[in-house]
């Protein structure tokens, strides 16, 4: 009897581990305030931890805003992509598929909306 328990508690953590390890967290961009105009995203992702997994949600308006994910320079100069299109749902979620530098822009008003500080780097680990 002991042995089947020992061997039911072994089988229970190589069931429950990797779920846990797994577990991911859904970060809405600037939390109830949204994807919006006047707003920090700076100051919001400072001491915030992004772990390949977890998703990324901008809302907003539908129409008012958009999503574009930029390189660097571009996120630097607010410099809106032609090749890639911007998501626009106002419902926009990212999945964080890979470690390392993430840069996003609103690309509304060919910019401006960028300039004014819609913009949002993030650092995401293994
Ligand atoms: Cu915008």
């Amino acid at each position: 009897m002991a042995l089947v328990q020992f061997i039911s508690a072994i089988v229970l953590a190589f069931v429950t581990l990797p779920s846990l390890a797994r577990a991911t967290t859904t970060h809405f961009v600037g939390d109830h305030y949204g994807w919006a105009l006047n707003f920090d995203y700076a100051a919001w992702a400072k001491g915030r931890h992004f772990y390949v997994g977890d998703k990324l949600v901008f809302k907003y308006p539908r129409g008012y805003h958009n999503v574009y994910k930029v390189s660097g320079p571009e996120f630097n100069y607010c410099k809106v992509p032609q090749a890639t299109e911007a998501l626009t749902s106002g419902y926009d979620v990212i999945k964080l598929t890979s470690p390392g530098r993430k840069w996003y822009i609103c690309g509304k008003a060919h910019g401006k909306h960028c300039q004014m500080g819609q913009k949002l780097f993030i650092f995401v680990k293994p």
